[in-house]
């Protein structure tokens, strides 16, 4: 259990993790990992997963995801045991990885994200769901989302996303700003090079998905902007329509720093939704999708 900084108190309220309702287990929905707990077969899909993406991320992901596989000494057999990691990763960036049993409610993740902890799932998936996942186990948010918290910049972009979400909260606006964390932490693409990489963990984590964003014609590419984001949709039953790209990591903290999200939610109340597909005008087109993939699936074969 967690001790310290950003205590959550929260009356109790139901949660949902792989179908089941379960109740709050600790102030802040913290559990220990219980790194014993995982069997030779849980173990074996963590090594399945992981060797499966490692043999595919380089030259598709951005160099600092590697260097914090590395730093961080993920590439050990087996699932990672959270108070070793968070050694290495206290020491890197002053982030620490928390077990949860599943999805945490939005007050709740953000004071963690605030206070510089991630929550992770310590559950794993069974090997006959190895690429399709509702709730966020932990190979997503182990592998998906940790590398990135050993890059400083990064680790304060997301503390940075942590605060503006309490904030939201209080705005009435998490849903827009649900959109911004969508859209970079989960499934963005940065700049590298002549081309483009992936970041998100949602890609990185996927095989599937991982392929999709950076070489299939159907996916638009987008230069990213703050308030475009917040007024586009997502989807989280398939790949996505759009991706959008940052040019930097240093890029996103500034702009998340410098804007005062108060007024700009204020505006955005009378702005529509942009349709999740759509190019609009002055968007920096990387690449405009045919969106056959969304064809396709709504005419069976
Ligand atoms: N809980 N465990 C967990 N993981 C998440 O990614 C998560 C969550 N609760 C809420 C939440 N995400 C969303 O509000 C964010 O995606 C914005
Ligand atoms: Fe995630």
């Amino acid at each position: 259990m967690i001790q310290g900084r950003g205590q959550v108190a929260k009356p109790q309220r139901p949660c949902y993790n792989r179908g089941v309702t379960i109740k709050q287990p600790s102030p802040d929905w913290t559990i220990p990992q219980d790194w014993g707990h995982y069997t030779p077969t849980d173990h074996r899909v963590w090594d399945h997963l992981f060797d499966r993406q490692t043999r595919l991320l380089p030259g598709r992901v951005a160099p600092e995801f590697l260097d914090g596989l590395k730093r961080l000494d993920l590439t050990r057999p087996g699932v990672p045991d959270f108070a070793r990691l968070n050694e290495r990763l206290m020491a890197l960036t002053g982030w620490q990885v928390v077990a949860v049993p599943g999805l945490v409610p939005d007050d709740v993740f953000f004071t963690h994200l605030a206070n510089r902890r991630f929550p992770a799932g310590n559950f794993i998936r069974r090997p006959d769901q190895l690429d399709y996942l509702q709730e966020p186990d932990v190979f997503h948010d182990v592998f998906g989302h940790v590398p990135l918290l050993a890059n400083p910049v990064f680790a304060d972009y997301l503390e940075a996303y942590g605060k503006g979400g309490l904030r939201a909260l209080d705005h009435g606006a998490m849903h827009k700003l649900a959109r911004l964390y969508w859209y970079t932490v989960e499934f963005g693409l940065i700049r590298s090079g002549d081309g483009l990489a992936i970041y998100g963990a949602g890609i990185v984590s996927s095989h599937g998905e991982t392929l999709f964003a950076l070489d299939s014609d159907s996916p638009n590419r987008i230069g990213w902007g703050l308030e475009r984001l917040l007024r586009t949709p997502y989807r989280i039953d398939d790949f996505q329509q759009s991706y959008f790209v940052i040019d930097s990591f240093e890029e996103l903290l500034t702009t998340t720093l410098e804007t005062d999200f108060g007024p700009l939610y204020h505006r955005l109340e009378g702005a529509a939704d942009i349709p999740i597909d759509a190019i609009l005008p002055d968007d920096r087109v990387f690449s405009r999708g045919t969106q056959s993939h969304v064809a396709a699936e709504r005419q069976p074969a």
